[in-house]
């Protein structure tokens, strides 16, 4: 077959939550089909470079089972049994019963819920405008940031670092608890430069020899939940070896005795023993931090998906903080940029119109609950309905029994907003039909560098999809709110957001694709000081001020929390009946659970598997390729064991989101994921998981 020559190209950015957000080409073959897919060579971050599952966006735009019409349930709840109707049939209905619900039970028992399966802001953020003008209730944003956020902001008070750019001009790069190959390809880009140009060593820490750590001069397996304990280990050599900057503590943290005297305690032989690291492999790498002035530490997510992650961050990033590294060009610390857009979004989400003090439910605690759980409804009463958009929880979320008890009540009136036929779209009473971003407006960014990228819709639509912000504006009009609110085109609110918050014009915007928001070098590596009303950096972590600055919910006694930069002993413990620890780190070519619709990543991915040290497989009779089960008490996931050295004795670990149906048994890896929230602030510990593994045939 020849090729199909390309119209033109356009330059897009990639919609999904990845921290990248990758300034794409886009080769288009005619006003409906898109061709080849590259990485902008002219955007600084993005250097021409994509992961594969993107390059691929045709076999997934293009995809024969996208959704193109709305659907009605015709069949019991999850059965899949759907029948073609109108747009104007399904939102009528949507609009009658979310009415008569409200009626009956008052706003509150509807929950609008959403995540991130578009990260443009408009699309993403317009169900708040619904939300708040209805008074329904509201979302406490836990699954993905709830643990890491609020431990970097506990040290730096402000959420922002260096510009990963700049880890080109580092002589040492630590990738820590992030599997950058997998999850954020760009990182690679500019840890390497460093490498080549600069000779630096670049160090990954992680609980299994990850594609990330393959490419790594130094690689850390610890015992998962441990680095906090790691962290300390090093500043006690760092202080004891005479490698710690006390001039730069004493002028821009709040370095004390008392903290000194804690970290006494915190010998490399006392870590050794928590995280399983050799003396000298915690030795060497807090020689090799303390000696190098210009590190750069990119904290990534994966080691704060433990109960203890938000003070596992902290302590991570008190490393750069008693080197001094944060002073020099190229050093520091980077886990998120997404405290500096300066976007005023009340256009899109609507805050004017907030009616009432509706209740917050914590999106990670959807299966509890669902499924009724008092505390989890905060004291109200059950959810009747939902409108569901970018987000897939019949596969995404903890705990997925619940979750699918939840979803499958007959009194529950289900609205999923999706591209394709997903877990939780089978639930649905009502499926919409939804764009994809190449054919809406939107603007994007992420926590990964330092540009808002403008994405134009580029290619026509099809079947009868719809986006989301046409879907919100059109429902709100039928509940009878205002249409001054709900009405305009996506790139209305996108050029009304940028004139709101003193960007450029969009116009302007949509000439280059982008809005700098790189801040001054200082501001970056806080030379002139952090966050904090004191300036000074915090070894000594004040979690109620941290709380105040983000609106978080407590969800442990503050008193439990220890005092000082430390490894927490919380995580979920093993026993004898549940003597391993799983951890479900990412898939290459899955992002989350999307994709894993397409086949050049299934392909990739293979059958739903789980790494297990030889030993352990020996000792369970288990060879490569052998049905396992894994399980714990919340439930059983059927898997493929893949026998294989690089990770510590008794941890396995399954990567990636496969299908639900893709395991044998139909039951999701995250069937055996928690859903109570991590302290001190919510948060899905995804990696934290004690369960037990066994040969299938041999029960
Ligand atoms: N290909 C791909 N890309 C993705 C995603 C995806 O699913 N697939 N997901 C996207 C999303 S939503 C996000 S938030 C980001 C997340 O991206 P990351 O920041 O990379 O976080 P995770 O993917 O959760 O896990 C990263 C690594 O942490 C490791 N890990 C788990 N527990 C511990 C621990 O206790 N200590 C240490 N040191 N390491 C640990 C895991 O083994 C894994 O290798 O990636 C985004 N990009
Ligand atoms: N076991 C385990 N579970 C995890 C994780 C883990 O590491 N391990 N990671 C967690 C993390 S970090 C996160 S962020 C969550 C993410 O969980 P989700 O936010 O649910 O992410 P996706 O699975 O990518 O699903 C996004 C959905 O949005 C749809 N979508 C995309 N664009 C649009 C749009 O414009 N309109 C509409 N209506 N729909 C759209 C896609 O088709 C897709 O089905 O998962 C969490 N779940
Ligand atoms: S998923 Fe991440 S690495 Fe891949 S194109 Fe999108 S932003 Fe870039
Ligand atoms: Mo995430």
């Amino acid at each position: 077959m020849n090729k199909p020559v390309a119209l033109r190209t356009v330059r897009s950015v990639c919609p999904h939550d990845c921290p990248s957000a990758c300034a794409l080409d886009v080769d288009l073959v005619d006003d409906c089909t898109i061709g080849r897919v590259r990485g902008a060579k002219d955007d600084p971050y993005t250097a021409g470079v994509i992961c594969e599952k993107v390059a691929r966006y045709a076999e997934r735009i293009h995809h024969p089972n996208r959704l193109q019409y709305p659907l009605k349930r015709t069949g019991p709840k999850g059965s899949g049994q759907f029948e073609r109707i109108s747009w104007d049939e399904a939102m009528a209905e949507i609009a009658t019963r979310f009415a008569a619900i409200e009626a009956e039970h008052g706003p509150e028992a509807i929950w609008p819920y959403f995540y991130a399966g578009t990260m443009g802001h408009v699309q993403r953020d317009g169900i708040h405008r619904l939300r708040a003008a209805k008074g329904y209730s509201r979302q406490y944003e836990t699954i993905c940031i709830g643990t890491s956020w609020p431990g970097y902001i506990a040290g730096t008070g402000y959420l922002a670092g260096v510009s990963p750019e700049e880890m080109a001009e580092s002589d040492c790069v630590v990738i820590w608890g992030t599997n950058a190959v997998h999850t954020q390809v760009n990182v690679m880009t500019h840890a390497m430069r460093a490498r080549k140009e600069r000779g630096a060593k670049i160090v990954v820490i992680d609980i299994y020899e990850t594609a990330t750590m393959a490419q790594a001069d130094m690689g850390l397996i610890l015992r998962p939940g441990t680095d906090g304990a790691l962290a300390v280990a090093v500043m006690h050599i760092l202080l004891r070896d005479g490698l710690a900057d006390r001039d730069y503590m004493a002028r821009h943290t709040d370095f004390s005795p008392e903290f000194e005297a804690h970290l006494e305690t915190r010998t490399p032989e006392w870590a050794a023993e928590i995280t399983g690291l050799t003396v000298e492999a915690i030795t060497a790498f807090a020689h090799l931090v303390g000696n190098t002035p210009r590190s750069y530490f990119r904290l990534g997510y994966g080691f704060t998906r433990q109960r203890n992650g938000s003070t596992a961050m902290h302590a991570a990033l008190c490393i750069p903080a008693m080197t001094g590294a944060w002073q020099h060009r190229g050093g520091g610390a980077l886990h998120s940029n997404s405290g500096t857009w300066g976007l005023d979004k009340s256009v899109i989400t609507g805050d004017r119109l907030q009616k009432g003090n509706p209740r917050w439910l914590d999106m990670s605690a959807i299966g509890p609950i669902l499924t009724g759980d008092p505390a989890a409804l905060v004291g109200g009463g059950p959810v009747h309905a939902m409108l569901v958009q970018n987000t897939n929880p019949a596969a995404v979320a903890p705990d997925q029994t619940l979750v699918h008890r939840g979803l499958a009540r007959e009194d529950l009136f289900l609205v999923v907003h999706e591209q394709f036929m997903t877990e939780t779209a089978e639930f649905a009473d009502i499926v919409l039909p939804a764009t994809m971003f190449l054919e809406h407006n939107d603007y994007y960014t992420r926590g990964g560098h330092t540009r808002v990228l403008y994405g134009p819709a580029v290619v026509e639509r099809p079947g009868e999809t719809r986006s989301n912000h046409e879907v919100i504006n059109e429902l709100a009009v039928r509940l009878g709110l205002d249409p001054t609110d709900f009405s305009g085109t996506d790139r209305d609110f996108v050029a009304e957001t940028f004139r709101r918050s003193g960007y450029p014009d969009l116009d302007t915007v949509a000439q280059t694709g982008f809005v700098d928001r790189t801040r001054a070098e200082d501001e970056q590596h806080f030379r002139q000081g952090f966050g904090w009303p004191d300036r000074r950096f915090r070894f000594t972590p004040d979690w109620q001020a941290v709380a105040d600055k983000k609106g978080y919910m407590w969800t442990c006694d503050p008193a439990e929390l220890p005092r000082f930069a430390d490894h927490w002993d919380i995580i979920e413990r093993t026993d004898g009946e549940h003597p391993f620890r799983l951890a479900t780190s990412p898939a290459r070519a899955f992002l989350n659970s999307t994709f894993n619709e397409t086949p050049g990543s299934q392909r990739r991915e293979g059958v739903p598997s789980v790494f297990i040290h030889p030993n352990d497989a020996q000792r369970l009779g288990i060879v490569d390729g052998d049905p396992v089960t894994v399980g714990n008490r919340r439930g059983q996931v059927e898997l493929t064991a893949r026998v294989r050295t690089g990770m510590s004795l008794g941890v396995l670990i399954a990567e990636g989101l496969h299908p639900n149906k893709a395991h044998r048994g139909g039951q999701g890896i995250n069937r055996l994921t928690n859903a109570t929230p991590a302290p001190p602030f919510g948060g899905a510990p995804f990696h934290d998981i004690a369960v037990w593994v066994r040969h299938s045939n041999l029960h």
